[in-house]
């Protein structure tokens, strides 16, 4: 059977890490997976993962002290990883846990990378806000026109995607920021990328850590990938709606 990989970036998250392992224990019920939380946080966030990980053996923690982006925490998981498939997903249960299933199913039947979607037939974003909506929808505007071999693919600014791990064994892998997807999606190795709907949700706790700093952050990375990225890609995208 394969194993998932679940690596989930923490930044003052104390109220949802707990939720959020009950819910992909569940979620993955039968499958062997571990959960790696990577965590540069500033509260108790560190003390309750160790509180789960001593209730449950298949969560691990990498605290990093004087460090923090997102982008590098999941980088930190990559070189933890030790299932066949990876996977990344936010703590704040935006990003609802059963998907994981659906993610691991879609890589059982041979294809490399599944990346949940909100904006096609059956997903949803109702919960974000206009503005966040705009931002969202530029940034992927921004991104096809600067990296048209990626061009196929719906989203690559999604913090929710899983893969095989051989898509990243060779990835020269250098984000800066938050978008780690794009980074993988322009250095990797894949032929199938499968897209699946999913409904966004609201956070039930906590605060969002996102800044204009990021989205600046974004547009010097896309400039990087530019030059360092394949310039072509012969990818097969499968929608399921
Ligand atoms: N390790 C680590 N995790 C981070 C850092 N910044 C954010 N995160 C985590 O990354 C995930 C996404 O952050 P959010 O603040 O939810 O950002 P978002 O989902 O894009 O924005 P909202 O929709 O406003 O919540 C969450 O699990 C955060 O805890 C960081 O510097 N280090
Ligand atoms: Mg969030």
């Amino acid at each position: 059977m394969s194993r998932i990989s679940v690596i989930v970036p923490t930044y003052n998250e104390a109220q949802n890490v707990r939720n959020l392992t009950d819910q992909i224990n569940s979620a993955l019920n039968g499958i062997d997976y571990e959960i790696i939380f990577v965590d540069d946080s500033s509260d108790n966030t560190p003390e309750v993962i160790k509180s789960v990980m001593s209730e449950n053996p298949n969560v691990r923690m990498k605290h990093r002290t004087g460090e923090t982006g997102l982008a590098t925490a999941v980088l930190e998981g990559f070189k933890m990883a030790e299932g066949d498939y990876i996977a990344v997903m936010d703590a704040d249960l935006q990003h609802p846990p059963q998907i994981l299933r659906s993610m691991y199913d879609c890589l059982e039947t041979e294809i490399d990378f599944c990346i949940p979607i909100i904006f096609i037939p059956g997903g949803s974003d109702c919960v974000l806000v206009p503005y966040r909506k705009l931002v969202s929808l530029v940034a992927r505007y921004i991104g096809k026109i600067l990296l048209p071999s990626l061009r196929k693919i719906s989203d690559y600014t999604s913090g929710l995607f899983m893969f095989r791990r051989e898509v990243i064994k060779n990835a020269d892998l250098k984000p800066i920021g938050w978008k780690i997807l794009i980074e993988v999606l322009a250095m990797g190795t894949y032929s199938t990328v499968a897209e699946i709907p999913y409904r966004f949700q609201a956070r039930p706790a906590g605060e969002s850590k996102l800044t204009t700093k990021v989205t600046m952050q974004y547009l010097i990375q896309l400039k990087g990938l530019r030059k360092r990225g394949k310039k072509q890609r012969d990818v097969k995208v499968i929608r399921f709606c």
